[in-house]
């Protein structure tokens, strides 16, 4: 059922008064990395509306390693993103949805790049029965986006444009736009309306302000917080509190 992932991501975001998405991604040795995580989360928990876990984590240990950091969220009820830009056939991609959800994810992010038939919109449809939720890439966050979301189509749009359009029409919860373009946000919304959350990285490390990214839903950020000596306070600031 559609609508089921974003209610607790609203709930969670209204409990906790933040629109910040942390992205728990640690680098240095993989010792570390589980203990660094769970000291953030620990300290961010009810200062941020959602976790998001990516390559950092989850190649190095892979879903049974991160049970215990899942199980933090979940007692929290922070809703849990996995980012692992899922960009294949779909019974590939069925088949990482189920051991998703599975171990306690909430939803994911995937490539709209990939396609709907035998692609994402069967497996979209799958984890909405689930409950879960699917976010769509836009617009990245990196200096080299447009030179494959800016790409122009035979029909004069550019693929960002047509790929907004994939979320609404496949009924995506979610797409991911890059704070340091609040004009590519505007468009974004326009075309996915207020129903599909707009999910905006590139805040702090990659040089984007919160102000840039006002016009999205949720702030993606990751290592102005986890590498800050504050973690709390940096995400405070994020969200305009002292
Ligand atoms: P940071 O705030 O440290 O730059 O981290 C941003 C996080 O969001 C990283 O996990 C990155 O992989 C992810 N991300 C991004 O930066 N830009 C995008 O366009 C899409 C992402 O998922």
């Amino acid at each position: 059922m559609k609508g089921a992932f974003n209610d607790r991501l609203s709930e969670s975001s209204k409990r906790s008064g933040s629109r910040v998405v942390l992205a728990l991604d640690f680098s240095g040795p993989h010792a570390g990395r589980l203990r660094a995580a769970e000291k953030v989360l620990t300290a961010t928990k009810k200062e941020i509306a959602a976790v998001k876990m990516n390559h950092h984590l989850l190649l190095p240990f892979g879903l049974e390693g991160v049970r215990g950091l899942v199980r933090v969220c979940r007692r929290a009820g922070l809703p849990l993103i996995a980012d692992l830009k899922v960009n294949d056939i779909e019974s590939t991609n069925m088949n990482i949805a189920d051991s998703l959800l599975a171990y306690g994810f909430d939803c994911f992010i995937a490539n709209p790049f990939v396609g709907k038939e035998e692609g994402l919109g069967p497996v979209i449809e799958r984890v909405h029965e689930k409950g879960g939720g699917v976010v769509l890439l836009v617009y990245m966050s990196h200096k080299g986006a447009d030179e494959g979301y800016g790409l122009v189509t035979d029909s004069g749009k550019p693929l960002y444009r047509i790929f907004a359009e994939r979320a609404r029409d496949w009924g995506a919860d979610g797409v991911v736009v890059s704070s340091k373009s609040p004009e590519r946000i505007a468009e974004a919304r326009k075309i996915v309306g207020k129903g599909c959350m707009i999910f905006s990285p590139g805040v702090g490390a990659q040089g984007g302000e919160p102000e840039t990214g006002a016009g999205a839903d949720y702030l993606i950020v990751g290592r102005s917080i986890t590498e800050a000596r504050d973690p709390a306070g940096a995400v405070r600031n994020l969200n305009g509190r002292r």
